[in-house]
């Protein structure tokens, strides 16, 4: 549901800049041979020539839409160059894609100087200029200006009355440099100065052209510069005045309006009868807060007068990561095997982005969700939605993989209802999966500390993984699986609006063609060697110990994720001494078998036994003996919780949330937790 916020001043100056057909001209830039002739970007199948998903504008104007296929298309326009997306693991790779859209982010946020910029999506960026205008207007005002850039005069000026025949150019210099006019709109004045200039500057860096709406908020600028896009696009831009809005608005379906477009749009035209934001204020506030609440009626309320206090926000990285696909008609996915084949694959994809993100940016993401798209042939119930399911997202490729597919299970069993799935290879099985995907989000930055969480990773590849004896040292936390601990709430979220193919995800990472493996490579260590020893599970609580043997001699388990908790520990021996005090207040108590390496290479079961008697203590710490820059090395929610250890007779909780959303536990398990065997 929208939220209301009150406008914090009508006189602020926004953009809203967003490329023109992004992917084709990404790949006009790759093949320059391209520019100027019809193009326009192709998901292949083999399906009619594959589905559109970029026009390019001279193809528009031969009758090309984004809603043909490519044989569609020839038809319209025979002579139109269709450019496949690249393709890989079997699906479309649009790196390329988001390393062009990271590009432009950073030019534009260098341009804009002081403004905030947001990334809005993998071609469209906010900037609030509200600050330069102010400067530009105290200093050098337009009227002072000798001249103004041409670019700036080809603005288009909403609701401004033009005579025919007159300058159209002139006229937009009188509007710009007019003296009497309201301070709201003189500041409009210069943000048509300043986004003209950053819009030639993007173009001359980029080699990408992109049009803006200017106005006095962000929704404003949204929507005009989204609306005027079939008719002032591409290069160029749209000014909003502040007298132009209520006109302009009262003809605007409702259903236009941003997040008005789904079901909330649809009941104010169902149970209101509410076509047009102008039907929309007939209706009081408070009439609006009794149908939809407080909150939606207000935020109702002032959206139809064009009131909207949302800020840009200071933020150029995407705010969550997704891979996913689709598979239409008989592509549809009828079995477990090949469901999990493809989760697979775009948990690959998203742990891609996510190691990409955690080197370049230093962030983490804390939540895992699959969404998937499902019909069920063979019910009256068919359009029942597949729930979307959440966990807590763990590092390494085979772990998100494995809880992706759990969750997929879970979801499918709540799917399908209390008589469940039928049985694999059946070929009675109902279901079918048209679109999958995988998503991370509550992205969080990992506190600057003295270095980076990476070399504290890396520097876990010089503790020997395997002792003298070739054991590996491996601590494996029996930790709730996605499928238990995943949150049972459906998602707010849904699956991606998506092309036939492959889902666009619109967020998206910076460039992706980094190699950061160091997870793997600790791992892949701990894979060469071979072991059938017996070995100490610690639970998530700390407090059991199970021993299990285990045979580590598969090339499956090379990257296996990370170690477990007690890993980050392990050259934090308590001391006899330190053992002694471990009954005092300020320990911490995690089980585990002993730290010291060498210790642990005869895991005889009379070693067990004594880890089972002293399980309480044997991990005791006290808190000065761990050292401050390791800890502060750790995420922040790890940090966090390893507090709540360190506080007296405090456990950290099982990872379950009492609000059942499982994405808010912030559990240390969740980064470390290995596979469930
Ligand atoms: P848009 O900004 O919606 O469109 P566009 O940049 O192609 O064209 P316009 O000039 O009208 O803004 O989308 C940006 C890119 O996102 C687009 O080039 C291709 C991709 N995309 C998809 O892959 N699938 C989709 O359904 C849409 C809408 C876009």
């Amino acid at each position: 549901m929208p939220v209301a916020r009150p406008e914090t001043s009508d006189a602020r100056v926004i953009a809203h800049v967003d490329m023109d057909c992004f992917y084709v001209q990404v790949e006009q830039r790759k093949q320059p041979e391209l520019r100027g002739l019809p193009t326009a970007v192709v998901q292949y199948n083999e399906w009619q020539g594959g589905a559109l998903i970029a026009v390019s504008y001279e193809a528009r104007s031969c009758g090309v839409k984004r809603s043909m296929r490519g044989e569609e298309a020839k038809a319209a326009c025979p002579e139109i160059q269709l450019v496949q997306v690249p393709v890989a693991r079997g699906k479309a790779d649009l790196n390329t894609y988001r390393s062009a859209g990271s590009e432009v982010v950073g030019v534009v946020s260098i341009l804009a100087q002081s403004g905030k910029c947001e990334r809005a999506s993998i071609d469209e960026v906010y900037l609030d200029l509200t600050d330069a205008a102010e400067s530009m207007l105290a200093d050098a005002p337009p009227e002072s200006l000798e001249s103004i850039d041409e670019e700036a005069l080809k603005s288009h000026i909403l609701g401004m009355s033009r005579e025919d025949g007159d300058d159209f150019k002139e006229s937009v210099r009188d509007w710009i440099c007019r003296k009497d006019a309201d301070r709201r709109d003189k500041l409009l004045g210069c943000g048509i100065i300043i986004v003209a200039e950053l819009r030639k500057q993007v173009l001359k860096e980029t080699e990408f052209s992109c049009s803006a709406g200017i106005a006095h908020n962000k929704a404003r600028s949204y929507l005009f510069s989204k609306l005027a896009s079939g008719m002032n696009k591409p290069a160029q831009q749209t000014v909003v005045p502040y007298a132009a809005v209520q006109e302009l608005l009262s003809s605007l379906p409702i259903k236009k309006m941003k997040q008005l477009g789904g079901k909330l749009g649809t009941s104010l035209q169902t149970d209101l009868g509410i076509d047009t934001v102008g039907d929309l204020l007939q209706f009081s506030e408070t009439k609006l807060q009794e149908h939809y609440g407080i909150n939606t009626g207000t935020w109702l309320w002032n959206i139809a007068r064009g009131i909207s206090g949302e800020e840009v926000q200071g933020r150029l990285l995407p705010k969550s990561h997704g891979s996913g696909k689709t598979f239409p008609g008989p592509r549809a996915l009828r079995s477990l095997s090949n469901v999990q084949h493809w989760l697979n694959q775009l948990s690959e994809e998203l742990y891609e982005r996510l190691s990409s993100d955690l080197e370049q940016n230093k962030r983490i993401a804390s939540t895992l969700t699959l969404h998937a798209s499902a019909f069920r042939s063979k019910d009256s119930d068919s359009h029942k939605k597949f729930p979307s399911k959440s966990c807590p997202l763990r590092y390494g490729v085979a772990k998100i993989q494995e809880d992706a597919f759990n969750l997929f299970q879970a979801a499918l069993r709540e799917y399908m209802g209390p008589f469940g799935p039928k049985p694999q290879g059946n070929k009675k099985e109902t279901w079918r999966i048209t679109g999958l995907s995988v998503s991370a989000s509550k992205i969080v930055d990992i506190p600057s500390g003295t270095s980076s969480i990476m070399r504290y990773f890396q520097s876990q590849t010089t503790i020997p993984s395997c002792s003298a004896s070739g054991f590996p040292q491996e601590h494996v936390a029996v930790t709730p699986s996605a499928s238990e601990s995943c949150s049972e709430q459906k998602s707010a979220e849904t699956l991606p609006a998506m092309p036939e193919e492959d889902i666009t995800v619109t967020y998206t990472s910076p460039d992706l063609d980094n190699s950061y493996r160091d997870i793997d490579i600790v791992l892949e260590k701990d894979a060469s060697c071979q072991s059938n020893e017996a070995k100490e599970f610690p639970t998530q609580s700390g407090t059991q110990t199970k021993t299990i043997g285990r045979k580590i001699n598969n090339s499956k388990e090379k990257n296996r994720g990370m170690p477990s908790i007690v890993d980050i520990f392990k050259n934090y021996n308590a001391s006899p001494q330190a053992k002694e005090e471990t009954q005092e207040d300020s320990t911490v108590s995690l089980t585990s078998n002993r730290g010291n390496l060498s210790s642990s290479t005869n895991h005889s079961s009379e070693v067990n036994q004594e880890v089972e008697d002293r399980r309480d203590t044997e991990w005791g710490y006290k808190v000065g003996e761990i050292d401050q820059s390791v800890f502060d090395e750790l995420p922040y929610e790890i940090q966090r919780e390893l507090r709540s250890f360190l506080r007296p007779n405090k456990r950290p909780n099982s990872g379950k949330s009492k609000s059942g959303d499982g994405s808010a536990s912030s559990s240390i398990a969740h980064y470390f937790q290995p596979l469930k065997r």
